[in-house]
């Protein structure tokens, strides 16, 4: 199909959060096929098979191409038009407020959606509606690790980018089965450890032995949730045995503890560890932890010339998520593997946009854009400036993060909805509990979607969107890097891309509230054609105007510089000089990244200038271990955990209906370690049931060394609805970053 190609088109990958550069392939104006290009920065042409696919999403026949509706959720849905959709969406949003308040409304959108499409929403949403119920699914996702880096560095985002991977001589991967969820950039640890076998270490951390720990010269396999006493006893050894940088603490750390981020001594920190000792750590972990498994990785990673971590949602999706990221920064921090080449560490992201849109676009209940928390009074008031809106238009609470939004849609209080690229019903924990709050008769919900989903089934409205190619936007991937995407080709049926939509539906709203400030929120915006035009104009306000000195400085990155580089620009760029250079390869260091030498206070090489520090330190902070939610009992005897494998995405709207994707993984099943499975009689491919608290799932065994005894391990992507794993995980969350814990509760199992 490739070689039918007549016309090739550059954007980004659809998928993963690696943020691949890809080709689309047209015959006749028709998408055929899907390449890497070799000079690409980030991928050097390699693609893994979803980013190779998604093309078939295109012109796939199931694409929602009308709107529909139905008043009650217990009618058939019929078609009807764009004016009549949004004006009914625009009424009952305006009912609800006039009715119940601002609050009884909410927006949840996606690290999937473009930067143009999060921001215009969220400004609809606060400026427009009043209200700070704007979340997404991030909050599954990234939370934590945004908490661990504000926490930690007082910035959000990785200071380094993969190109350290190709200068690092050790990597740490904890809680990240990369090798699946990033494959292209695993591809790229690989590579690295197969060209320098000797000097390059790699330790994998983690309860599951997964396709990432190939790889590994030591695999850490511990107790679900015990890893925070493996890392505070990995800084026990390195303290001990003084493999620390006394400079660089000196120089740029301070020791942190508590709620009130009470500053301790050296010493306290030293007193603090005392309580993991590597043989306790090791008595807390199980598995193959031993004292001297703890000393020797300890070691490597304080005495290579330069370490490079990898996380993701092992360590986000936890309820001590963000403790566990504070963790893996301490050793960097302790050790000065930071800001060096080849030395970082570094949060993987999950989805293709959650940094660009979500995190740094202002898509959660408690941050606005460029990086500004809701509650700090001069930074609300800013953006309330820079949109001309009065002040005191955004309110200074932040709204629901969103198991508290979901659990006030289950108590009715809110009463209007709006969902966006994701779908809740599928890929919420626990996730029955709040299906119930979505199918009530007296919440409205409307969601935008290229298909139908299960979230779509629970709706009154359901708007057809345009899909990536089908629209233009910014996609901003794991590295900083923000790449553009440009309309190639025209929707399916009637499908329109978001940021039209949310401009027509504000427009409505402005009407039947009478309120010229909503009004205002999409005034710049009016009358722009939607394919070019409009996402031009939105990304331009946002990057010239909200980005304009905070640390993501984006004011370089305009569309004209983004078309010009093929592989985008990496921020902080502030001015177009800058982001034609690519951008900055590492934050926080004088002479690499304009921000360091601008905000510069002294003469030091690094200047660390993030917003949440206003000491410039980096903190290491005193966090003790403590364990899961929910740990196994004699009822619920097996740790159960839940991830993704490298064939499908998410709830498999889109990596389930490619027929190549399917058919190389068309059910979930559940992994059982040997030993577990011949003291329970269980055989390779017999029906298991797997039980906890909350529901039951009924799935055909695999029987390997995977999971670690007692544990056992489910590929959340299934949505069939006797083997959709979310029905039967816990909703517990981190207290911090109120990311909900999808890597461990407890369960049973038998044979049926
Ligand atoms: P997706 O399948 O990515 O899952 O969960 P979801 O976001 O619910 O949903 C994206 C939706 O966007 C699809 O329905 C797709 O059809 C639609 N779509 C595609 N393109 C477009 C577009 O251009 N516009 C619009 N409007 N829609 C579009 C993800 C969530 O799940 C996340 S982020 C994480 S990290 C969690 N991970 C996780 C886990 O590890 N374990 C378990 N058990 N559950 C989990 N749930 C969480
Ligand atoms: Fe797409 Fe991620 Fe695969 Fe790259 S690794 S092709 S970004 S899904």
């Amino acid at each position: 199909q490739a070689a039918d190609a007549d016309k090739w088109v550059r954007g980004v990958c659809r998928f993963c959060g690696v943020g691949c550069r890809v080709e689309l392939g047209l015959k006749n104006g028709k998408p055929v096929a899907i390449r890497g290009v070799p000079d690409s920065r980030t991928n050097y042409g390699f693609l893994c098979m979803k980013g190779m696919l998604f093309y078939q999403i295109m012109n796939h026949p199931e694409r929602l191409k009308k709107p529909l509706y139905r008043a009650s959720k217990k009618d058939k849905f019929k078609e009807i038009s764009w004016e009549e959709a949004l004006d009914i969406a625009a009424e009952k949003f305006a009912q609800a407020v006039k009715n119940y308040g601002p609050n009884s409304v909410a927006y949840y959108g996606s690290g999937q959606a473009l930067t143009e499409e999060t921001y215009l929403f969220q400004k609809v949403m606060r400026a427009g509606l009043r209200t700070n119920n704007v979340e997404g699914n991030p909050r599954l996702c990234m939370a934590s690790a945004v908490g661990g880096y504000l926490t930690s560095f007082g910035a959000d985002e990785p200071i380094g980018s993969y190109a350290d991977i190709e200068q690092a001589f050790c990597f740490f991967i904890i809680g990240s089965n990369m090798a699946e969820a990033h494959p292209v950039l695993f591809r790229r640890v690989m590579r690295r450890k197969l060209d320098n076998p000797k000097e390059v270490f790699v330790i994998n951390a983690d309860p599951r032995v997964s396709p990432t720990s190939r790889i590994a010269d030591v695999h850490l396999q511990f107790k679900p949730g015990t890893d925070l006493a493996l890392l505070n006893a990995m800084a026990y050894v390195i303290v001990e045995e003084k493999l620390y940088d006394e400079n660089f603490i000196k120089n740029y750390c301070v020791f942190r503890v508590g709620k009130n981020k009470k500053k301790v001594s050296f010493e306290e920190y030293k007193k603090f560890l005392a309580a993991y000792t590597p043989e306790r750590a090791a008595e807390i972990c199980g598995g193959n932890i031993t004292p001297d498994i703890i000393r020797l990785v300890a070691r490597k990673f304080a005495t290579s010339p330069a370490t490079m971590s990898f996380w993701t949602m092992g360590l986000n999706q936890r309820i001590r998520g963000v403790w566990a990221n504070n963790l893996v920064h301490n050793l960097h921090l302790l050790t000065g593997q930071l800001c060096r080449p080849g030395a970082d560490s570094f949060s993987l992201t999950g989805q293709p946009n959650a940094c660009g849109g979500v995190r740094e676009g202002g898509g959660l209940c408690h941050i606005l854009p460029g990086h500004r928390p809701v509650k700090v009074d001069k930074l609300r008031h800013q953006v309330e400036d820079l949109w001309g809106v009065p002040r005191g238009r955004i309110p200074a609470k932040p709204g629901y993060h969103t198991i508290a939004m979901f659990s006030a849609v289950n108590e009715g209080k809110i009463k209007a909805i709006w969902i966006n690229c994701t779908s809740p019903a599928q890929s919420l924990p626990h996730v029955d509990k709040y299906r119930k709050g979505m199918a009530r008769e007296d919440v409205f919900l409307v969601v935008t979607d290229i298909f139908p989903t299960k979230t779509t089934e629970l709706a009154n409205l359901v708007l057809p969107t345009a899909f990536h190619f089908e629209k233009t936007g910014v996609y901003g991937c794991t590295e900083r890097r923000s790449q553009i995407t440009v309309k190639t080709i025209d929707p399916p049926g009637e499908a329109k891309p978001e940021v039209w939509i949310v401009r027509e539906w504000a427009l409505k709203l402005a009407e039947k509230l009478n309120d010229p400030v909503i009004k205002k929120t999409v005034e710049p915006f009016i009358g722009l054609e939607e394919g070019f035009a409009l996402p031009k104009a939105i990304w331009d306000e946002y990057t010239q105007k909200l980005t304009a000195h905070r640390d993501n400085d984006l004011r370089g990155a305009t569309y004209e510089v983004l078309m010009q580089m093929p592989d985008g620009v990496q921020w902080p760029a502030p001015t177009k000089e800058w982001a034609l250079k690519g951008g900055t390869y590492k934050k926080f260091v004088r002479g690499l990244d304009p921000l360091a030498d601008k905000e510069a206070v002294d003469e030091k090489p690094y200047q660390f200038y993030g917003p949440a520090h206003k000491d410039r330190k980096l903190w290491i902070w005193l966090r003790p271990y403590k364990g899961a939610a929910e740990e196994p009992d004699a009822e619920y005897p097996f740790y159960l955990s839940t991830g993704r494998i490298i064939d499908h995405w998410h709830t498999t709207s889109m990596t389930g209906r490619i027929k190549e994707l399917l058919r190389a993984n068309p059910y979930a099943y559940v992994e059982i370690n040997p030993k577990d499975a011949k003291r329970l009689g269980i055989n390779p491919g017999d029906m298991v049931l797997v039980e906890t608290r909350r529901g039951r799932n009924i799935l055909p065994a695999k029987v390997y060394e995977g999971p670690m005894e007692g544990m056992v391990f489910v590929y959340w992507h299934d949505m069939h609805e006797e083997r959709m794993i979310n029905r039967v995980t816990k909703d517990a969350f981190d207290p911090g970053s109120k990311e909900p814990e999808f890597k461990i509760c407890a369960c049973r199992i038998k044979r049926i």
